[in-house]
């Protein structure tokens, strides 16, 4: 169950509840495209629709379940989308696939393959523009067109350079119906890490943190275990299964000496959000762990340098510092097999060009669980998209508690980061607040 949150939203913000079906676009919208600039996950891309022979609610059953698909996928596509395809023909579906892991056949060639000649005439339906190129896999345009299937209707056009359009213009050149737009909040949500990398090549950043109901992620003598009960600290844990990497600073390092391992479960993970399926990644993903130094002052045999069983082999680690470190320590860490990124001249590591460097690694999101030091940084330098804060009904108090958000801090109101499409839900005896950090850019 999820809460709206109350309060004022900033201006001319799309303020939604997560879960609750968007509203749906009738099958005669006006036609015409706006341009999109840049990414702006609460925007709309303004589609345009073609009128269609199927109920607009036959077609937004459809493309429901092509969602649902798609999310047997999470935790092992990125940095390819989540994607889910059904095939229907005289009102039977005939096939149904996902994307099952980054480098395996995609949503509509899985859909295809259960279908067999049954696609022939039949309305294919999925969550994102078809490819029409070659990279891991054939295009799946060119799949589509010689199965016989008469009409695809898609939520989403492919922002990758690749497609962008491409896969929409050369069915209809071959003579398929297209309807492009429907469920369009939903599946942009679904694909949001997607959405970001393929158009920015930086990471979709989510910034997590565990706080007490006023704020405090410790007491006056730096005591956090536990300030969130176990259900949402396993909850949390478990929410690194759908991210490529992990950062924290050197802070945290030298405090808790956390190990930043995701727990590969064979129950699988069931959050409001989808389940992650049981086992370990598919499609051969590492998970990444960095962690921001800027004078390698990090042990040599700190946890999270260690050899675990439950990470290798798809882990690595990332350190990235400064020209402050020594050059014999960096040795000694790169010996371990750490890699390491000299980012900055003096104190502090270039954050952006951290991301940039990541966005080169394939990492399509990336979860911050920093200390407040470096989550001010991140925020102020406008790094986060999504903010994820588990609140505890606990009330710690003292002036000197840390705080989830530090640094030097603002003077101004106006000058706070606003969030939009706020959510809040219960995890165990806590309440998990999400939102997206608003951006005019
Ligand atoms: C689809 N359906 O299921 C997926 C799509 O290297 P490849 O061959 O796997 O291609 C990756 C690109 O294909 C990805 O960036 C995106 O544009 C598209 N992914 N497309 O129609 C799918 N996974
Ligand atoms: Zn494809």
């Amino acid at each position: 169950m999820q809460f709206p949150i109350g309060g004022k939203s900033p201006p001319a913000l799309d303020t939604s509840v997560k879960g609750r079906s968007g509203v749906t676009p009738g099958p005669t919208v006006k036609s015409g495209r706006k341009k999109r600039r840049s990414y702006n996950p609460g925007k709309d891309p303004g589609f345009f629709f073609i009128e269609s022979p199927h109920p607009v609610n036959e077609r937004e059953k459809y493309l429901k379940l092509a969602i649902k698909l798609a999310k047997k996928g999470l935790g092992y596509t990125n940095p390819n989308p989540l994607v889910g395809a059904v095939i229907v023909k005289n009102g039977n579906i005939v096939g149904k696939g996902y994307h099952q892991g980054y480098g395996l056949p995609h949503a509509e060639i899985n859909a295809l393959r259960k279908a067999k000649e049954r696609a022939k005439g039949a309305t294919l339906y999925l969550n994102l523009e078809p490819c029409c190129f070659f990279g891991k896999t054939p295009p799946c345009t060119t799949s589509i067109i010689s199965a016989g299937i008469k009409e695809v209707v898609t939520s989403l056009k492919d922002p990758n350079p690749k497609v962008s359009g491409r896969g929409i213009s050369q069915l209809k050149k071959a003579g398929i119906r297209v309807e492009i737009g429907i469920l369009k909040k939903e599946a942009r949500k679904l694909n949001e890490a997607y959405l970001k990398y393929i158009t920015t090549k930086k990471p979709f950043v989510t910034l997590k943190a565990a706080m007490s109901l006023d704020g405090k992620i410790a007491t006056k003598t730096g005591e956090s275990k536990w300030i969130t009960s176990k259900v949402a600290r396993n909850f949390s844990h478990q929410l690194r299964l759908l991210y490529d990497g992990i950062l924290v600073g050197i802070g945290t390092v030298l405090k808790d000496n956390p190990y930043l391992n995701y727990t590969p479960t064979y129950r699988g993970f069931h959050s409001p959000r989808g389940s992650v399926s049981p086992g370990l990644r598919r499609g051969g993903k590492r998970f990444t762990k960095v962690i921001v130094d800027s004078s390698a002052k990090i042990p040599l045999d700190a946890n999270l340098l260690k050899k675990s069983k439950t990470c290798l082999p798809d882990r690595q680690v990332i350190l990235a510092t400064t020209k402050m470190a020594s050059i014999d320590k960096l040795k000694k860490l790169n010996e371990k097999g750490i890699e390491i990124l000299i980012l900055g001249e003096n104190r502090k590591v270039d954050l952006l060009r951290l991301m940039e460097e990541l966005g080169k690694r394939e990492l399509a999101n990336l979860l911050i669980e920093g200390g407040g030091e470096i989550n001010e940084a991140a925020l102020r330098l406008r790094i986060v998209d999504k903010v994820c804060f588990f609140v505890s009904p606990k009330i710690i108090g003292g002036r000197y508690a840390k705080t989830p958000v530090e640094g030097e801090g603002i003077e101004h109101l106006n000058e706070a980061i606003l969030l939009k499409e706020l959510t809040c839900e219960p995890i165990g005896e806590d309440f998990l607040v999400e939102g997206y950090v608003y951006r005019t850019d």
